[in-house]
């Protein structure tokens, strides 16, 4: 069993210069208790702690880490990027490259801009959305989560379901009276929304497969329905694929799900682990951005050339083979199935909601398809079980509030090795019986 001597030293003296001594909250185990491990490198499917200590990891970085860590042509592609230099602040051959690559491999993309952070493309999505319709509300899910910009902390998911923040101090009553929520899965209170707010919402954003309250899968209908009202309402759909884009399909959720949305916000995969972010849409939608048009939106670093050489780098794999996510559906499916089994024979009541190399697992008896539904679930449990996995070197999202993501590094073997620790795990919580 792991012990944390480095992670729990480094946590220590993290504390003395960082917030919580992370630079990302739900970093800090607080929700699972504990000590964060201190990652000094990882390659393929595993994480090296700073003790040396191996785990298989089903975090990757949240979600870029889509073909494994240190993916040769990934690295291949910054270190040879970075001999001309970092940064510009200049246009670049590579932008062009990227967004042509990104309009290639999505279904209704005519422009994309490119910023740092799924934030960033969030928060610039809802703007330009406002400034294309020239009207303030929009309505977002509770327990999603769309970045940290004030407008979209109330009733957030990720960090802020995490640590139970219904109001954040700092967001005034001014930013946020204009974002109205629904619970995910409920067609009938975003009609309500709507013919409450007749010609006021300018938007409608929605993780179109949640990842921020464990994964949370859209009911028959509903997506659907969604894109019913934004078109007979002339709202903005806004479908943040910040997880899903170029994750469920090279098309993602708009693929899978065949809606086009108005407007998609991407990051994560398209940056393969640099910081990147994009949203993009219907050119009668994006050409009211700046410059083309008057919603300002800017960045010193966007379309950065290592951050673009490496997300093209691994776009163009992705691209290229659209059989690895078959490949890594098939992970997931082996996994969820071998969850499922050892599961069932602890006696413990749970779900497991997967859609292609999303999934995660819910200690509840009910079926978990909205926030309120995973918060009901036995949370403490998910924390005993996190910890059992990661004494067994297993790296899961140390929150209920989180999906797994698994990457294409993954081996059978390694699968295999995660459900018989979870067997363990179980038994060891449940003494057994
Ligand atoms: P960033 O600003 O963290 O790059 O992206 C915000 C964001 C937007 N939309 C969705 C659907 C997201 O999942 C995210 C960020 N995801 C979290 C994980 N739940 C990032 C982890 C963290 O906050 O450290």
């Amino acid at each position: 069993m792991y012990e944390y001597t480095s992670s729990k030293s480094l946590f220590e003296r993290a504390q003395q210069s960082i917030p919580g001594g992370v630079n990302s909250p739900v970093r800090a185990f607080k929700s699972v208790g504990g000590t964060p491990v201190f990652v000094a490198k990882a390659k393929g499917a595993y994480l090296y702690d700073e003790d040396g200590q191996k785990y298989i990891d089903y975090i990757a970085s949240w979600g870029p880490m889509i073909l494994g860590h240190a993916h040769q042509p990934v690295i291949s592609a910054i270190q040879q990027k970075a001999e001309d230099s970092t940064s510009f602040g200049a246009p670049t051959l590579l932008e062009i490259e990227m967004a042509e690559l990104i309009k290639s491999m999505t279904r209704n993309v005519d422009l994309v801009r490119m910023v740092n952070s799924g934030t960033e493309a969030c928060m610039s999505a809802i703007r330009l959305a406002r400034g294309y319709t020239g009207r303030n509300k929009f309505i977002k899910f509770e327990g999603c989560y769309h970045g940290h910009a004030d407008m979209f902390l109330v009733k957030a998911g990720s960090g802020l379901a995490t640590f139970n923040i219904q109001a954040v101090p700092g967001v005034t009553a001014a930013n946020a009276q204009d974002t109205l929520t629904a619970p995910y899965n409920d067609l009938a209170a975003v009609e309500q929304l709507v013919a409450d707010h007749k010609e006021e919402i300018a938007a409608i954003i929605i993780e179109p497969i949640a990842g921020n309250m464990g994964c949370i899968l859209p009911k028959e209908g509903f997506i659907e329905g969604l894109r019913k009202i934004c078109t007979e309402n002339g709202i903005v759909l806004i479908f943040d694929e910040v997880m899903t884009g170029f994750r469920m399909a090279s098309g993602g959720a708009q693929e899978i799900l065949d809606i086009d949305a108005d407007l998609v916000c991407y990051g994560k995969v398209i940056g393969a682990g640099m910081p990147v972010g994009a949203f993009g849409g219907k050119k009668e939608i994006m050409e009211h951005i700046a410059p083309l048009g008057n919603v300002y939106q800017a960045g010193t670093l966007s379309g950065n050339p290592l951050a673009m050489a490496a997300g093209i780098a691994l776009l163009k794999e992705l691209k290229a083979d659209p059989g690895i996510y078959k490949e890594l559906e098939a992970k997931t499916i082996y996994l969820r199935d071998g969850l499922d089994k050892v599961l069932s024979e602890s006696g413990v009541p749970y779900v497991i909601n997967q859609r292609g190399s999303m999934i995660s697992v819910h200690f509840s008896a009910q079926a978990v398809t909205d926030f309120a539904s995973a918060a009901a679930a036995d949370l403490s449990r998910f924390n005993r079980f996190f910890h059992e996995m990661l004494k067994r070197g297993i790296y899961l999202p140390p929150s209920a509030f989180e999906s797994w993501f698994l990457n294409n590094a993954l081996t059978y073997t390694d699968l295999d090795e995660t459900i018989a620790a979870a067997k363990s795990s179980l038994e060891a919580i449940t003494g057994g019986r």
